[in-house]
């Protein structure tokens, strides 16, 4: 049995989706974090960097999005979330995934968690004003050289998909047009309405 720890509203969605996905046997555990649950004593020795996701194993945790999609997806071959048998496709949706993690997440994050990098209130209203300009920058190369269609690998869908759905649902919140991107509303809607989405979603708010 696995265990993911999550929190509403944050990219710990993805690996939800991918777990739901994968039909694999884990339980949810959602952390508070307006009480700085990901913050505390117990949650540190789950996970030393203090943020979700993080995914108990019997090997041991595993945190980092792209590593448990990765890893969902080799452990459960059947589901067919990733194209384990092709060196390079492989290769392809681990770049994907790279690039949600280390460049659009981290530009998202500039708006709520500007603290990690200054303290003047001034460099932080600086950050938040930046972010509907490389939000804006990131999703767009995506919408016109990354997204296949219909999903993210092209005819094949992966776990890379449950993960531009996640940030993808951040984008309004960031101040982006996204009238402007109708090849990432189409996937949104086409994600929004697999069942597996849904009980990700629903386990999400602790209700798996
Ligand atoms: N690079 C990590 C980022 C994890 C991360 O920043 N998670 C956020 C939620 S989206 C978090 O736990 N934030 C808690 C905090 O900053 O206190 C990943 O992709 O898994």
């Amino acid at each position: 049995m696995l265990t993911l720890y999550v929190a509403p509203g944050t990219c710990a969605l993805a690996s939800l989706i991918a777990l739901e996905e994968a039909g694999a046997p884990y339980r949810a555990v959602k952390l508070d974090f307006a009480a700085g649950e990901q913050r505390g004593e117990a949650y540190r020795r789950v996970n030393p960097k203090g943020r979700v996701p993080a995914l108990a194993t019997e090997r041991g945790i595993l945190t980092e999005t792209p590593a448990i999609l990765a890893y969902v997806a080799q452990a459960f071959p059947a589901a067919g979330l990733a194209p384990l048998d092709d060196p390079f496709a492989f290769a392809e949706l681990q770049a994907f995934n790279s690039y949600l993690c280390s460049t659009v997440h981290v530009n998202h994050a500039h708006r709520p968690r500007g603290s990690r990098w200054a303290d003047e209130e001034t460099s932080l209203a600086d950050m938040k004003r930046k972010v509907p300009e490389t939000m804006t920058a990131s999703m767009r190369l995506v919408e016109d050289d990354y997204l296949k269609g219909p999903w993210v690998l092209g005819e094949r869908y992966s776990v890379a998909d449950g993960y531009l759905f996640t940030l993808g649902n951040w984008l309004e919140g960031d101040g982006v047009e996204v009238g402007r991107l109708p090849r990432i509303l189409d996937h949104r809607a086409r994600m929004a309405a697999r069942p597996a989405v849904q009980r990700a979603r629903a386990a999400e708010q602790g209700k798996g």
